[in-house]
């Protein structure tokens, strides 16, 4: 029996020098300490032994078991050590370096292209004003020499306000020629607005948002305007193509031309398109053999002008026979598809919010 002992002592001791892990150790120290361990069920045959050899073995079988015990607790400790190390060095942290950078964002482009439009017109004297962007039908279309069921009007598809279904007794609006609220279409509600407001003589830069029902590869539901007014005495043609000449120069640079086309709108008389070259075809309207996909023709719209309608300076309150004006109406997503370097050929992808195509900019 003390040679089993012996043997327990010196199996117990070599296997648990093998281990390292904590959790193993615990199945170990069970295996041969537990109540139903190894040294228990030799200790079993102790009361078979004769009274005198049963004390000795007894003793021995003591010095065994602490031996095992220390072992444990031995290898208990260096796993410990051993863990905390590791974690240590897993875990470990340097209060002092310096923090990750947070990723800093900028303006959206299309900010960034109002500010600079702003900017330019801002050196011509031109001073920006604010108007509504949900507005009276009267400003966004009867003021401006579009009366109610002038086909002119579809052309613009408009977002209509409802009235409140809640109190439909309720007169939401103050008279006839207010009777709708619509989500401003343009920005020429500023037009009369603005001569309400100011003193003249007026050079006004309008940006805001405007909405209409369309949706492709040149229009979104929801846009900016820039609108200009200049109204004054003597004002012609001449200052109107000088502007916009202007503009154009410095915002898309002097090899890009531009070309006024003539067009009708209700409060300008007379009235232009005004054309750029396109940016993706170079103005040829083509592009390796195949009609441009933006363009389709080399000249792509950016907005309209014209000398404002005497009926528009009328509902204004500003006088014909003394004053004369001019404004223009462009788009702000158009006129950025348009500027060298841009290379959006499909107006939508600006709307997107893929960072990976607005980090560019
Ligand atoms: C007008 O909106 C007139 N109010 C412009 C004007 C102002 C004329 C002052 C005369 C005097 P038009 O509907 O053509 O005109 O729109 C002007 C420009 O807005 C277009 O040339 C285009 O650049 C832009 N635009 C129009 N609809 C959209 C749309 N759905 N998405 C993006 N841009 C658009």
């Amino acid at each position: 029996m003390k040679t089993q002992l012996e043997k327990l002592k010196d199996d117990a001791i070599t296997a648990v020098k093998d281990l390292v892990s904590s959790p193993k150790l615990e199945e170990l120290r069970i295996e041969y300490l537990g109540r139903k361990g190894k040294l228990a069920s030799i200790l079993k045959e102790l009361p078979t032994l004769a009274v005198e050899t049963r004390k000795e073995v007894g003793q021995f079988a003591n010095e065994v078991k602490s031996a095992v015990e220390l072992a444990f607790m031995e290898a208990e400790k260096a796993a410990q050590a051993i863990e905390n190390e590791s974690r240590i060095k897993s875990e470990w942290l340097d209060i002092t370096a310096p923090g990750a950078e947070p990723e800093i964002g900028h303006l959206h482009l299309v900010t960034q292209a109002m500010e600079e439009v702003l900017h330019i017109f801002t050196r011509l004297g031109f001073s920006r004003s604010r108007h509504p962007e949900v507005e009276w039908g009267h400003y966004a279309f009867e003021a401006l020499n579009v009366p109610k069921g002038h086909p002119a009007r579809d052309e613009w598809e408009t977002f209509f306000i409802a009235k409140d279904p809640e109190n439909p007794e309720v007169a939401m609006y103050e008279d006839d020629n207010m009777a709708e609220m619509v989500l401003t279409p343009h920005t020429s509600n500023a037009q009369v607005r603005e001569m309400e407001q100011s003193e003249l003589p007026i050079r006004m830069i309008n940006i805001n948002r405007t909405y209409r029902r369309q949706s492709d590869i040149t229009h979104v539901p929801m846009f900016h305007q820039f609108e200009g007014l200049v109204i004054d005495k003597g004002i012609t043609i001449a200052d109107l193509k000088g502007t916009l000449d202007f503009f154009a120069q410095n915002f898309f640079g002097a090899d890009r031309k531009t070309r006024l086309r003539p067009h009708h709108f209700r409060f300008t008389e007379p009235s232009f398109e005004i054309d750029i070259t396109c940016d993706q075809c170079k103005g040829e309207g083509k592009i390796d053999g195949l009609k441009c996909r933006t363009c389709k023709e080399g000249w792509l719209e950016l907005g309209g002008a014209g000398m404002v309608h005497p009926n528009v300076l009328q509902a204004g309150g500003v006088d014909p026979e003394e004053y004369s004006g001019f404004a223009f109406g462009w788009g702000v997503e158009r006129t950025l598809m348009m500027k060298s370097g841009i290379n959006v050929g499909d107006i939508r992808v600006l709307y997107k919010n893929d960072l990976r195509f607005l980090k560019q900019f």
